[in-house]
């Protein structure tokens, strides 16, 4: 039998890989795609183009989604969107409460009152561990520092209501940062890549940056896409973190792109205030023995791969 997915957050780094993901496996996919004046469906169109089993519809988490799934009557709802840059929270903490934390409840609230068998995907963060300690797992206390992990946290805690108190399939992953040549441009590795690069072109002089000291898990989004996937196939519903167990600091990632590049980063790296956050998630690294023993998912992609692919990319763009 054929399966339907929707995801919310299509058009994103994550959406676009699970699309594709999906559709290998034949499922039927639609996506809710936010109407705006110019076209943001790039991570996606080659899947426009070569399947007839994507579709787009308009729409947004800020309203109610009962119209939207009741039409479509999903057997999965992957809930990837979401206001996704930390510091962009600390300026919009009503809208990032909104989207992350109420956005979510929106769609529960559906599943529950049309079809409680809908199987439901939470995209929780590693940013909701905040100041604890590393390595965390799935016991570790969360002390989120910004309203963004505030909003991913109320997220995550609404779906196990939801699992727990009306026995909905509803799930969640944990996942540390992961990057990928379809990485948004403001995040840092992006960021550092692009300036890199350009900078080997003569296209740029500097690169200004903030935090250098904070430390990453750093992931590919590939293979978290599969991590996902088999969350939402296991035979119950459960929270999983996603982590590749290794750690770097800004500063390390940043002096093994400049090296790659043959670069001395020390000419070329300035340090803006702007760029640093009212409160800051110092250290993720995480221990992701539960999702390794009882999904048997691992990950494939390691930091130097993730690095060359991104380089790559922004190679032939910059070129
Ligand atoms: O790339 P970042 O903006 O990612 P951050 O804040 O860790 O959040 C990402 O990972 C989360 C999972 O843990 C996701 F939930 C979230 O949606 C997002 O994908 O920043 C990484 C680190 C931070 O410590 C930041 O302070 O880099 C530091 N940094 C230093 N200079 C910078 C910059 N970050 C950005 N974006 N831009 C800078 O110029």
């Amino acid at each position: 039998m054929i399966k339907t997915a929707i995801i919310f957050g299509i058009t994103g780094q994550d959406g676009s890989y699970l699309a594709e993901l999906l559709l290998n496996k034949n499922y039927e996919v639609h996506g809710l795609v936010r109407r705006s004046s110019s076209i943001h469906t790039k991570r996606i169109d080659y899947l426009l183009h070569s399947s007839d089993k994507i579709h787009l519809h308009y729409g947004d988490l800020s309203t109610s989604q009962h119209g939207f799934i009741s039409r479509i009557q999903p057997d999965e709802i992957y809930n990837l969107a979401a206001m996704s840059h930390v510091r962009v929270s600390f300026d919009v903490p009503e809208y990032t409460i909104d989207i992350n934390a109420i956005g979510p409840l929106r769609i529960l609230e559906v599943i529950k009152d049309i079809n409680p068998k809908i199987k439901y995907y939470q995209a929780s963060s590693s940013e909701m561990f905040g100041m604890s300690l590393p390595p965390q797992n799935e016991d570790t206390v969360f002390q989120p520092c910004s309203p963004y992990g505030i909003a991913k946290l109320s997220a995550y805690w609404t779906t196990k209501l939801y699992r727990d108190g009306y026995n909905l399939f509803a799930c969640n992953g944990i996942l540390m940062n992961h990057e990928s040549e379809r990485r948004g441009e403001t995040f840092v590795t992006k960021k550092i890549i692009r300036a890199a690069v350009r900078i080997k072109l003569g296209k740029q002089d500097s690169l200004v940056l903030g935090n250098l000291d904070a430390k990453r898990d750093w992931g590919h989004s590939k293979d978290y896409c599969r991590a996902i996937y088999a969350i939402m196939q296991h035979n119950k519903p459960d929270d999983f973190v996603v982590a590749t167990g290794y750690q770097y600091s800004v500063k390390e990632f940043l002096i093994k792109v400049f090296n790659t590049l043959s670069l001395n980063w020390e000419e070329y790296v300035v340090y803006d205030d702007k760029y640093k956050r009212p409160k800051e998630v110092p250290s993720l690294l995480g221990d992701a023995t539960k999702i390794k023993t009882v999904l048997g998912w691992s990950p494939e992609i390691n930091i130097d791969m993730i690095i060359s692919e991104m380089i790559k990319s922004i190679m032939i763009e910059e070129k």
